[in-house]
């Protein structure tokens, strides 16, 4: 291995990133075994500089190499979640969720309605969140769950096929921001936070202008079936939240303890809060009957407000942002936005605190100083804490031993470096940090601004993903990466914890209520091509083998609610064949063994082509048919 020149940057060059730093590192130590001659100092700064360049991990992933992340990266509002591989950076495939997306047909399909259920009509969302379920602190591939700011909704995406499969309208609430799952012993609940402070009993009756009819509720989503378990009132406002790694607390922030109705108002306390849930406790007060219900919905509401015992509030510096758990599962982090500090709170102490045996100050067991605007906090699962600075535009590392010391009055200086990121910095993640399996390889800092780093688009630029090296001791910025409005929030899982299908099943829950409409109607969508009429509504049946339809023409009467249900009767990976009813707005995708419906009115007389918009074959041009419409 130490024969191989790996400054020729050819193909053959395979190694693994790690093993490639692994002897880089060993290099480095040979070459420093032949100096005869004692180095200066500034020939040994400059040796120093040069074999720090070269000793960061390589992000080039080569072509036909895999990467060895998935990331899971939210899409703001653009409301989708894209999947982004890591370390390339390449982005693999975009999810759409609460958006509507005109490539797959996402919200215009009859299964994608389905799914959105209540919200069917709203066309666009803004989610920030993506987070996977997980089995005992550790991910286990199952879901990815995201919240809608822009219309309080949580959706579900299906890590096995790579779309949504389940969203839910959360009552009670305006804006669900912050969202994490249950980490241990599985993940049982979502739960996310309701932002905006309304009057309960929102009906626009009596009394809408009163604050003190204002609030705030947490809420607790079963994991499986997507239903609403229960919601907790608190003090203040909510904004992000996470989970401890025993299943018994949860934390938020909250940045507007005044209940203020305008900036000024909501910055005005010199300190906020941090509210911990305690699960059981919550649990027990739902199992006795312990709730309230609001707008004529029976979701129960528990009192978790200031001198309940589901809750306890820890005061923390003015206008927190970010909650970060540790991923040895020790603290909970209270980033600070307007204060320049993370506030550290143990978790092995909540139970004494929950006991009445201390203070909510005394939870805290450091208070670190970082810089300007603190707003999340990110591990590499060796002790160490990167915090994104806001206004400083940089990442802060630190050790958080340290900080503790510092903060029991030792002279240590928990600080280890502060890089700069290109700008304004608003989530980092790091490989698997939000799980047990943290493995301080990778950092992505989510930059908000990327002014002068790419070629000007124009008075709307990108933003910018970055991704820095923390294997060393020090951080080392290896990648720009431009991305469209707006990544709030990533995840990145090890390509292990993922086992994606190559091909539908047909026994898929996406299209069985379509199955199950066919079969109502006489029809078995592998075999047959019919049309079923039903008073003014048409229901198209086809089959699709590339580079064909199973129908090449039916017929309807002008003003006929066309349903065209498509089957896709290929086995082969990767062909997926579209339905596009020219002039009609409509289009969707139906990959291989799947089901796909999509319904329009059949409102202009005579011959409409169809065709397929998904590139499945060398015929694909001449893969279309013709719906005559007769006036
Ligand atoms: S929030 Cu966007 S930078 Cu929605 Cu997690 Cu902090
Ligand atoms: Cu089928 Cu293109």
């Amino acid at each position: 291995k130490e024969e191989l020149n790996l400054t020729n940057d050819s193909n053959e060059v395979t190694l693994e990133s790690e093993e490639r730093r692994k002897f880089f590192g060993k290099s480095a130590l040979i070459g420093a075994g032949v100096v005869a001659a004692p180095m200066t100092a500034a020939m040994f700064a400059s040796t120093a500089q040069a074999q720090r360049k070269e000793m960061a991990m390589s992000a080039v992933v080569h072509p036909g190499e895999l990467d060895e992340y998935y990331g899971f990266w939210s899409g703001g509002h653009s409301g989708e979640v894209r999947i982004i591989g890591i370390p390339s950076m390449r982005e693999l495939m975009r999810i759409p969720v609460f958006n509507t997306d005109s490539a797959t047909g996402w919200g215009l399909t009859e299964e994608s309605k389905r799914v959105k259920g209540d919200s069917a009509d709203l066309m666009m969302g803004d989610s920030h969140h993506p987070h996977m379920s997980m089995t005992d602190g550790q991910y286990n591939g199952k879901y990815v769950f995201i919240n809608d700011k822009a219309n309080s909704r949580v959706a579900r995406i299906r890590c096995d096929i790579m779309k949504c499969d389940k969203m839910l309208t959360v009552p009670n609430v305006q804006a669900v921001h912050g969202l994490r799952v249950q980490k241990a012993p599985y993940t049982k609940y979502v739960v996310c936070n309701g932002e905006f402070e309304i009057p309960m009993n929102n009906d626009g009756k009596d009394g809408m202008k009163d604050v003190s009819t204002y609030r705030s509720l947490y809420n607790v989503i079963n994991a499986e079936t997507m239903e609403m378990a229960f919601q907790v009132m608190v003090d203040g406002n909510l904004d992000n939240t996470d989970a401890d790694f025993d299943g018994k607390y949860f934390a938020s922030t909250c940045y507007n303890s005044e209940m203020g109705m305008n900036l000024g108002e909501m910055i005005g306390a010199e300190r906020d809060h941090v509210v911990i849930f305690s699960l059981a406790a919550c649990e027990a007060a739902l199992k006795a009957g312990k709730f309230k219900t609001y707008n004529g919905n029976n979701v129960p509401v528990l009192d978790g407000r200031k001198g309940s015992d589901l809750t306890r509030y820890i005061p923390v510096p003015k206008s927190p942002h970010g909650l970060n758990t540790s991923p040895e599962g020790k603290y909970f982090m209270a980033n600070g936005k307007l204060s320049p500090t993370v506030t550290v709170i143990s978790i092995a102490k909540l139970d004494d605190l929950f006991a009445n045996k201390i203070k909510p100050r005394d939870t805290v067991v450091a208070e670190p100083e970082l810089g300007l605007g603190p707003l999340h906090t990110a591990f590499d699962g060796r002790g160490n804490a990167y915090t994104t600075l806001f206004l400083d535009s940089q990442i802060a590392k630190w050790n958080v031993d340290d900080a503790i010391k510092s903060y029991k009055g030792e002279k240590v200086n928990y600080l280890r470096q502060k890089l700069d990121v290109h700008y304004q910095p608003g989530h980092n993640h790091t490989t698997q940090g939000e799980s047990r399996d943290a493995d301080g390889k990778w950092l992505i800092a989510l930059c908000k601004f990327s002014k002068d780093r790419f070629l000007p688009t124009g008075p709307l630029k990108p933003e910018n993903d970055q991704l820095i090296d923390i294997s060393g001791d020090e951080m080392k910025l290896v990648h720009d990466g431009p991305t469209f409005a707006e990544p709030h929030d990533c995840i990145m899982v090890h390509r292990s914890k993922v086992k994606p299908k190559k091909v539908w099943t047909r026994d898929d829950s996406m299209f069985a209520e379509t199955l199950a409409i066919a079969k109502r109607d006489g029809v078995d969508p592998m075999s047959d091509n019919k049309v079923i009429r039903d008073g003014k509504k048409v229901r198209v049946y086809m089959t699709s083998v590339a580079p064909t339809y199973g129908m090449e023409s039916f017929n309807v009467k002008l003003g006929d609610e066309v349903t065209v249900i498509v089957t896709n009767l290929d086995q082969v990976e990767d062909v997926t064949h579209g339905f596009c009813m020219t002039n009609h707005g409509v289009q969707m995708e139906i990959g291989p063994q799947q089901t796909a419906s999509i319904t329009f009115t059949a409102n202009k007389p005579g011959v409409q082509w169809y065709y397929c918009n998904w590139f499945c074959h060398a015929l694909h041009m001449e893969m279309r048919g013709r719906m005559f419409v007769e006036a």
